[in-house]
């Protein structure tokens, strides 16, 4: 179907892949597409496995069960791309910081809060901490039909320092701006502990299995100007550079979200191969402004997911053809929620799966 075939490419190991063909601008039969947070708690099945499990981290420390929660959205909906079934805050766990995780709460760290209290961590110890994780993707690897994409992931620094000074979800950052605005040069030697385990880790994910990376910046719509550039910009260009010295061609997926139209620099100054959108942009200005200098990834409304109806119909086929004459996959903008009905997430499936590119 590829009918750019003269055109050299860029992620050479994979050049019949869906996937990484729309990486590259290349029209295939129709754009991919997968869902961030595609594996969850809107999942029955997904919640009774859970229940093997009561710890979370355990959970994810454990590899038969994170290969069959990752495996479970595949079999309901045949995405272009599983996701390592993780969480971003093994990193901090991995660091030796008390992290759990409460019912209707979230995570709940012992947070830092200054540079004093940099010297509890212990980034030598991540990896091998960690072990289990890289388990999962050798195990995860093997089990993907071949079409199938593996994508690992890492949070970027900024938001995985965020839980780590706030200590919780749902605060307004002001922890954590104010420790990196009074003391950038210490809030700066965790940032930098941070990019050195994080490189690491995505490395060895990849050296386990993992094919395309997916940055998670959840956090990033907290900063603008110089801060954004201090913060998110800086730390992710030095995470991409680091992965990209080895495994040049490695697609990385960075997703600033709310980064708004501060997502231009953060494409330019990270050189990330795609950017993922949140739902705050809309599909014309990401046409505009965006596949010109890299892929797009999104950006369904997860509300509007929840809710279903025509509504989904339409936003879901406005996305589709605005973007996809560019380098573009289909995703949502941001995670599913957890009383998002199985139902609509196929619906939307269905859509993409049966659109065929003009
Ligand atoms: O009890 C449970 O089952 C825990 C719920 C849960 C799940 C299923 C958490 C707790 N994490 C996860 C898995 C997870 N987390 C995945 C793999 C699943 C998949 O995508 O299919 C991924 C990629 C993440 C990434 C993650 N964790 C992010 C970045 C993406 C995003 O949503 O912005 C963040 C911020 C977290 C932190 C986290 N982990 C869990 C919760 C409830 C939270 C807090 C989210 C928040 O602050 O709003």
């Amino acid at each position: 179907m590829d009918n750019n075939l003269n055109i050299p490419s860029v992620f050479p190991n994979r050049t019949n892949n869906r996937f990484f063909q729309a990486l590259q601008g290349r029209k295939y039969d129709r754009p991919p597409f997968w869902f961030m947070r595609q594996a969850g708690r809107y999942l029955p099945e997904y919640r009774k496995l859970r229940e093997q499990q009561s710890n979370f981290l355990s959970f994810c420390y454990t590899p038969s069960l994170t290969v069959e929660a990752a495996l479970q959205p595949l079999r309901r909906f045949d995405p272009d791309a599983a996701i390592l079934f993780s969480d971003i805050l093994v990193i901090p766990d991995g660091l030796g910081q008390s992290v759990g995780f409460k019912e209707e709460v979230g995570p709940v760290l012992e947070p830092l809060r200054s540079e004093n209290d940099l010297m509890q961590l212990h980034p030598e110890r991540v990896i091998e901490h960690l072990d289990p994780v890289f388990e999962s993707v050798r195990m995860l690897a093997a089990a993907l039909p071949t079409e199938t994409v593996l994508i690992g992931f890492a949070g970027a620094p900024w938001t995985v320092a965020y839980y780590m000074v706030e200590g919780r979800s749902g605060r307004d950052g002001s922890t954590v701006k104010r420790w990196a605005m009074e003391d950038p040069a210490g809030f700066q030697k965790l940032i930098d502990i941070l990019v050195e385990v994080t490189t690491e880790y995505l490395i060895k994910q990849i050296e386990n299995g993992v094919e395309i990376i997916q940055l998670f910046d959840s956090w990033s719509g907290l900063l603008n100007g110089v801060q954004f550039e201090q913060w998110i910009i800086k730390p992710t260009q030095k995470i991409v550079a680091g992965i990209k010295s080895k495994f040049p061609n490695v697609p990385i997926i960075g997703f600033p979200r709310g980064a708004g139209d501060l997502t231009i620099p953060y494409v330019e100054q990270t050189a990330v191969d795609a950017v993922s959108l949140d739902s705050g942009i809309t599909p014309a200005w990401a046409r505009n402004h965006l596949q010109q200098i890299c892929a797009v990834q999104g950006n369904l409304d997860n509300e509007i997911l929840r809710t279903g109806g025509l509504p989904l119909e339409q936003e879901t086929e406005n996305i589709l053809k605005t973007l996809s004459d560019g380098r573009f996959i289909f995703n949502l903008g941001h995670g599913i929620f957890p009383d998002t009905p199985p139902e609509h997430v196929i619906q939307v499936a269905e859509i993409v799966r049966n659109y065929v590119h003009s």
